[in-house]
């Protein structure tokens, strides 16, 4: 079956002649645009790498909640602890929405966070730093949704289904999240000179990690070539990256604050910017588990967890209450 591949960079994706005449419909289906929807024929392959996208995704938003969490009772009023807090009970809701897509494709929500507790399954490696700063919420808003909401928005067209439709209510949210980071960054790049530099040192320490969120260079880009066969991927790793960098980079200038880039520079040939060289053994690290915060992000989900039990205990109980009444009557 796997007879044939052509190797397009560093993956290699099925030809027409390696395909069953199931799988040639398949994608021909997904070439016509139409979406898949779970009681559907997909390859097996298809099905693991939603199941890995879409949990990796879930798990980073739940993770995700953790580094702003830490600034609710620091908040500084009323105003901007509510915001913040519905900011993180939303991503919280996109959690929740993303394990109900994975499980469309036959997996447990028992066994994803399983294998999230075990340290298998990845999340996104932005949420391994810390947040020193009240200015790290604007950062995080600004430069972190900003960089989901390029990413998430090709995504509210991908080829599955559930996973399409969540993206559009996730992708409306996020711009509310994005907006707010934007506001406090204003906020303080307007006030005194002490808040000002506050919000250019979150800048300094966000911008790098949040171009990292993109993934690895296309070359090194494994997944790619075969997701975008697949339309799961619409665009390419650097693609976004360069979207976002030319979005962001007038906001700093209106904000009055620098890139910490010295080798940003307009293109004008390309009409874009040209920026420096990302430090890759960083995200390696990061992804390894040895970033800042990995293991304290990882202990806290995992005790949130087991605290939780009884929780999840007297659910299950009241359900099968219900369900024995129901069958009894
Ligand atoms: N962190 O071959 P590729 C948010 C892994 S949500 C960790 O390019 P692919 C909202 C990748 O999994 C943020 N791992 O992989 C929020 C693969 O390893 P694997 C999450 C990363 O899948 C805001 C390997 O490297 N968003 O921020 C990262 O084609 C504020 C090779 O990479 C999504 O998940 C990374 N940054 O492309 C919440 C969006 N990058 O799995 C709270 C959906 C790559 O083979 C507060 N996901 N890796 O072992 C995607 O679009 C894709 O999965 C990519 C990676 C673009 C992340």
């Amino acid at each position: 079956m796997y007879a044939q591949m052509v190797e397009t960079g560093l993956k290699k994706v099925r030809t027409e002649e390696d395909m069953s005449l199931d799988e040639a419909a398949f994608q021909a289906r997904i070439d016509a645009g139409i979406k898949i929807e779970p009681k559907d024929w997909m390859p097996e392959a298809y099905r693991k790498t939603l199941i890995r996208q879409i949990s990796q995704h879930a798990h980073s938003e739940i993770v995700g909640q953790l580094p702003e969490g830490n600034w609710v009772t620091r908040a500084p009023t009323l105003q901007r602890k509510s915001v913040l807090l519905a900011k993180i009970q939303d991503e919280a809701g996109h959690g929740l929405y993303l394990y109900s897509a994975a499980e469309t494709l036959g997996v447990s929500r028992d066994e994803l966070l399983q294998a999230l507790h075990a340290g298998k399954a990845k999340y996104s490696s932005i949420f391994n730093y810390p947040t020193l700063s009240w200015a790290d919420m604007g950062a995080i808003g600004w430069l972190v949704d900003g960089s989901a909401i390029i990413n998430q928005i090709p995504l509210c067209r991908c080829s599955y289904g559930p996973y399409a439709r969540a993206m559009v209510r996730v992708c409306k949210e996020e711009s509310f999240h994005a907006r707010q980071g934007y506001d406090i960054m204003m906020a303080l790049a307007r006030g005194t000179p002490e808040q000002k530099a506050m919000a250019q040192d979150a800048l300094n320490r966000w911008w790098w990690p949040s171009l990292m969120m993109f993934g690895p260079s296309d070359a090194e880009s494994v997944n790619s070539a075969q997701s975008t066969a697949w339309r799961i991927k619409l665009f390419s790793n650097d693609e976004l990256r360069q979207r976002m960098v030319d979005q962001t980079v007038p906001q700093a200038e209106y904000l009055g604050l620098t890139i910490p880039d010295p080798d940003l520079k307009w293109n004008e040939e390309r009409g874009s910017y040209d920026f420096g060289e990302i430090d890759w053994s960083e995200f390696h690290n990061v992804l390894k588990g040895n970033g800042p915060c990995n293991r304290e992000r990882l202990r806290t989900r995992v005790k949130a967890y087991e605290d939780g039990e009884w929780f999840r205990d007297a659910l299950v109980a009241h359900a099968d209450k219900q369900a024995a009444r129901k069958a009894a009557a």
